[in-house]
């Protein structure tokens, strides 16, 4: 698992320097899920690829930008799922977007994560590990290295809320509670990019990531392997939780590689309005 983390550290640093560097352009190609791939999206989904085929305790990974799983390994131990730069739509506008990494055992069903991990490309680059707690590293330019920060810990309530998809879609008990966490003063930070958006409620001490199933995306938009399942991980780790509406994140299972979910992670206080106003909805 360290030689994992170490790779991880190594893809942070290269990524972020192609951000800079490269060409921000859309590549002429989709990926299995129909997104337009950014031309970075092909790249870092490349760094992630050599360095990962490194390590010889990997038996298998999984790319969002790839329709399947490449076997590495016959005696490895862990499966990794990942998505090398999400929310790279974002880049041409010059927000942060990030990296994701799920860590799992035997395949890539939620009870199977064993530990997870996220890159933020912002003013700073940080890498976010979860394994039995969450700590926080800063990359330091003049050492050219990661330093350990601190541990992040999620409060029972929080002040701020990320409220993702489609808003003329959201079924109206959905926009009812949205409203209502607004009129108890909640503070609307939602950047279009999943892992900036947690990484803020997290770093913050707490709130509320919304992204549910509405009538355009009935089973939600965010990827169970690649997305939902590492930040539920992350999320749970730091005393948070993560639901689909009613259901814990990490008790999903899986039928394609692909699947999404809906998707609410946050501290205990919102988590638990929101199972209060999905119980019995689906
Ligand atoms: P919407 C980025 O494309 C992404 O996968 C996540 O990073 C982000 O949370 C979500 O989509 C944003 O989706 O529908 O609000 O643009």
């Amino acid at each position: 698992m360290t030689e994992i983390m170490d790779r991880i550290k190594n893809i942070a640093i290269e990524i972020s320097s192609a951000i800079k560097t490269q060409d921000t352009g859309k590549a002429d190609t989709c990926n299995i899920s129909g997104d337009v791939q950014a031309k970075l999206d092909v790249i870092s989904d490349e760094i992630v690829e050599k360095h990962l085929s490194c390590v010889s305790s990997v038996a298998q990974i999984i790319s969002e930008e790839k329709e399947d799983a490449l076997t590495l390994n016959e005696n490895g131990k862990y499966f990794v799922a990942y998505d090398p730069l999400d929310g790279s739509s974002l880049i041409d506008v010059n927000l942060s977007v990030g990296s994701i990494f799920g860590i799992y055992k035997g395949d890539y069903a939620g009870e199977n994560i064993v530990a997870a991990a996220y890159v933020v490309y912002g003013p700073r680059l940080e890498l976010v590990v979860a394994r039995d707690t969450v700590e926080l590293f800063r990359f330091n330019e003049e050492k050219k290295e990661f330093e350990y920060i601190k541990e992040l810990r999620l409060s029972e309530k929080g002040k701020i809320l990320g409220p993702g998809g489609t808003q003329k879609c959201w079924y109206p008990y959905h926009k009812k509670m949205i409203d209502n966490f607004f009129k108890e003063g909640y503070r609307l930070r939602y950047s279009g990019g999943m892992v900036p958006d947690l990484h803020q409620i997290l770093l913050k001490g707490g709130g509320l990531f919304a992204y549910p199933a509405a009538t355009d995306k009935p089973k939600g938009k965010l990827r169970k392997l690649f997305e939902v399942f590492p930040f539920a991980y992350v999320f749970e780790r730091a005393g948070g939780l993560a639901i689909d509406g009613e259901n814990n994140i990490l008790t999903l299972g899986y039928e394609h590689y692909h699947d999404t979910t809906s998707c609410f992670l946050g501290s205990n206080y919102e988590i638990e309005k929101v199972l209060n106003t999905y119980k019995g909805k689906k």
